[in-house]
């Protein structure tokens, strides 16, 4: 009797020691590789969220799109099947549509002013449009400014563009863009891009330098144009569900640990804009970096009309002049 009870009271002792220790596990992916702007976003959001919940949530980090392409694990997120997913706005239209806005061509005159609107009240209202779609949107990061790469000629005009067969992302204003500048579009998701530029099924991308970098497309790229023509946002997206669980602290500590991850993933882009040029061009690249931007923004006035239709002109304007 007496043993039984002792039995008794040490299993419910452990029992309770595991649940004080509990440890729960979530997954996050990229597409990217560790060593770049996105894999450190990760790495210190996994980092921050270990220490401001004591260990009971592990992050494990995924990066290479080993769980899947961009759009992929944003559909897992959906689903439940993965609880994080950190990604370009590429394929994040297809789910939420009010997100397209932001992949206006020329649409922000530098980084701080993108930093400024998504940090902003139209940034931040923009978040809350993920919670109907099973979405909790935890924090806008950073991919940047998008500039063209091909193997076959130097882009100085966007009259050089046309007939350049070239990945796109998987979004609608991106392929409608580039169609602009007579550019022939395949969508394509980021994993399979090295190789379709290494075997020729496209001439061409278009990336920030800190994607260009860390994929190392210099290896299978020989020009690239400092276009600049789109600003590239990321985002931290989570499971609804999963984060609707999470108690009001740690509902905390995960968005603190996404603002952590955010400072490191801009200071990244920051230092990969500051020496990737060079870098470049010490691989053997040949970097235009002196287009007449104006010239590229006149060729897309026939898409921007377009696009002012589909998305308001007042609302693009808004963007505009965010001070
Ligand atoms: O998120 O698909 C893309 O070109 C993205 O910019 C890239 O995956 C980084």
């Amino acid at each position: 009797m007496k043993l039984t009870r002792l039995a008794a009271g040490l299993v419910l002792g452990l029992g309770m020691a595991c649940a004080a220790f509990a440890q729960t596990t979530m997954k996050i992916s990229i597409s990217t590789s560790q060593n770049s702007h996105q894999g450190v976003a990760i790495d210190t959001f996994a980092k921050e969220v270990a220490a401001r919940t004591n260990g009971r949530y592990k992050i494990e980090t995924f990066y290479n799109g080993a769980l899947g392409g961009e759009r992929e694990s944003i559909e897992a997120v959906q689903l439940g099947t993965q609880s994080l997913a950190f990604s370009s706005t590429g394929p994040v239209p297809n789910f939420v549509p009010e997100t397209k806005i932001l992949d206006v061509p020329f649409l922000f005159r530098d980084k701080a002013h993108a930093r400024a609107v998504l940090d902003g009240p139209i940034g931040q209202d923009l978040l809350t449009k993920f919670d109907a779609k099973g979405f909790k949107a935890l924090a806008w990061a950073e991919n940047g400014f998008r500039h063209m790469t091909n193997s076959k000629r130097d882009v100085k005009v966007p009259e050089d563009l046309k007939g350049l067969k070239m990945r796109t992302m998987e979004n609608p204003v991106h392929i409608a863009a580039y169609k602009g500048f007579g550019i022939i579009t395949t969508p394509m998701a980021f994993p399979e891009v090295f190789t379709a530029l290494q075997q020729g099924t496209v001439d061409g991308q278009e990336n920030p330098l800190s994607v260009i970098i860390s994929a190392k497309f210099d290896q299978v790229q020989k020009h690239l144009t400092l276009t600049g023509h789109v600003y590239s946002p990321c985002i931290f997206l989570m499971n609804k569900a999963d984060f609707d669980k999470l108690s009001a602290a740690d509902k905390t500590a995960f968005l603190e640990a996404a603002k952590e991850g955010v400072k490191v993933n801009r200071a990244r882009v920051d230092s990969d804009d500051a020496k990737g040029v060079a870098d470049l061009r010490a691989k053997g690249v040949t970097v235009i970096d002196d287009i007449d931007k104006a010239k590229f923004v006149a060729a897309l006035t026939p898409v921007n009309a377009e696009f002012e239709k589909q998305f308001g002109k007042a609302n693009i304007d808004k963007i505009r002049n965010y001070k």
